[in-house]
């Protein structure tokens, strides 16, 4: 059986203890990965601190070249890396699956690699110049989840390489192995000591953002993970990144064309068998075209092939783990006694954490199923009738990562979509996030944001230098 190592200072470190993981679609064992005492948690954030000072003082044309290839490195691994994720995390090779989640770790490197955050003089007058320049924070500790492991991780630690910080991550205990790969390959191209792993669960995840050396959190994954972290961090003061998942809400206005937007609703809803931070989790329809959406939802649910994402011509895998399985069943059985209509799609292959694909229509608001995360391919669909209703409806949980509002009329679109309070609203699309374009959650879905120039300064300090003239 093989087994699996943490990167400390540019070596594999051997474990003394370790757990074995499990194919979600199979219950094949993949091997055994490590698992840290917190005393290893000490030697990776050393390691990190060790080589942060000379990291931070490679030029930044340099550190770019090598951000730029460590894409490379991915690009060239992506079938190997690809392969693991879909044994380990379930999702499939095809479709908006584990080859898609390797493109995401290429983009979301080559783009900070080519981005620049030069120093900007923030005021001058005859009396004086300040220029503020954006200099590292240092060690910056990262906390992975089990939904998009690769590239998750790799929104968090390439912004900070690429700003001139080391880093310690730890991924999730239900999907370490593809992301170790993934760190034992991009070190082939970083120097020792920049890019660092600790493993295990929650314990390590704590000793790891409680250090008193870390000086950046970057988190994604539960609220109630997210609050203990805030707590965590008072011993060390680290600014934090909080992704917290969140329930977006899609409104579909009056008038809309269903067919023209049922395939985007579909994977809005279903991508990674739902279990995307920001995918579509009450569907709100008006009644004027509520049955065309729920039927045109149904013929495309009916036709998705659902099994071992090994197999290519399967497009919805398996959840990921029982946890995630059970608490899906929970919330649709919870639907039916509640006197939903639950409808479910598919041929769900024998063993493995399979579920059908679920519509539940006339939802509403209040419902367990509306009201918690289900993380998973179960989609309630509540009718509406007025705007002011289904805007209150949008904005009545406390989560607010994204939202959508699908609509022929477009400027339309726009006035109604100005009102809902989330991070990020899209029209006619959901989840479309971008490289270049800010990310992060209002509310109880956490604060700080990533990707493109704003992430970037998420994992610097402002530093003023200001000239007497
Ligand atoms: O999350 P946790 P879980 C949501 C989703 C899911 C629920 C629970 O609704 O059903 O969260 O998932 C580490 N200090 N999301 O239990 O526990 C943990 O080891 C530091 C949404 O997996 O928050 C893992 O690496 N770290 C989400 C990471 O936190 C700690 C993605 C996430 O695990 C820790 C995943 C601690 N005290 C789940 N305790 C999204 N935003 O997309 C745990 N961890």
């Amino acid at each position: 059986m093989q087994t699996y190592s943490n990167m400390v200072s540019g070596k594999l470190v051997e474990a003394t203890d370790h757990q074995e993981i499990f194919n979600p679609a199979t219950g094949a064992s993949l091997g055994l990965a490590p698992l840290s005492q917190e005393s290893d948690v000490d030697v990776a954030v050393e390691a990190a601190r060790r080589a942060q000072g000379e990291w931070a003082r490679v030029s930044d044309q340099e550190r770019r070249a090598i951000v730029s290839r460590v894409a490379q490195v991915l690009e060239e691994n992506a079938e190997y890396l690809a392969e693991l994720i879909t044994r380990e995390q379930g999702k499939p090779l095809s479709g908006f699956g584990s080859r898609f989640e390797m493109q995401g770790c290429v983009a979301w490197t080559q783009v900070p690699a080519a981005l620049e955050l030069p120093p900007e003089v923030v005021h001058e007058d005859d009396t004086r110049k300040d220029v503020m320049h954006r200099v590292p924070l240092g060690v910056v500790a990262a906390i992975a989840p089990w939904n998009w492991p690769l590239m998750i991780a790799t929104w968090q630690i390439i912004p900070a390489i690429r700003m001139g910080n080391t880093v310690v991550l730890k991924p999730s205990e239900y999907t370490p192995i593809a992301t170790l790969e993934m760190v034992r390959l991009i070190n082939q191209v970083l120097p020792p000591g920049v890019l660092n792993t600790v493993s295990g669960d929650g314990r390590i995840g704590a000793a790891l953002t409680s250090h008193p050396d870390i000086d950046k959190i970057m988190f994604t994954g539960s609220e109630s993970t997210g609050r203990k972290i805030i707590g965590a961090s008072s011993s060390n003061l680290a600014p934090i990144t909080l992704e917290l998942g969140g329930n977006d809400a899609a409104v579909v206005l009056p008038g809309t064309d269903a067919g023209a937007i049922a395939e985007g609703l579909f994977w809005g809803a279903f991508l990674n068998m739902g279990q995307t931070c920001a995918c579509i989790k009450r569907l709100y329809v008006h009644d004027d075209v509520y049955d065309a959406v729920v039927s045109a939802l149904s013929e495309l649910a009916r036709k998705m092939p659902i099994g071992d994402g090994m197999n290519e011509s399967n497009l919805i895998g398996p959840l990921q783990n029982e946890m995630q399985f059970n608490k899906v069943k929970e919330l649709v059985a919870d639907a039916k006694e509640q006197g939903c209509n639950v409808m479910e799609f598919g041929q769900v292959p024998e063993g493995g954490y399979f579920l059908p694909l679920t519509l539940v229509s006339e939802a509403r608001d209040g419902l367990r199923l509306v009201d918690e995360e289900q993380f998973g391919p179960a989609l309630p669909i509540i009718r509406y009738h007025e705007l002011e209703e289904v805007i209150a409806s949008a904005n009545r949980l406390d989560a607010a990562l994204g939202a959508s509002v699908w609509a022929s009329d477009t400027d339309y679109a726009q006035t109604v979509a100005a009102q809902i309070e989330a991070g990020t609203v899209w029209i006619n699309q959901h989840g479309a996030i971008h490289p270049m374009v800010p990310f992060g959650g209002n509310k109880a879905s956490g604060y700080g944001v990533e990707f493109g120039v704003e992430g970037l300064k998420a994992v610097t300090q402002p530093r003023i230098i200001s000239l007497k003239k």
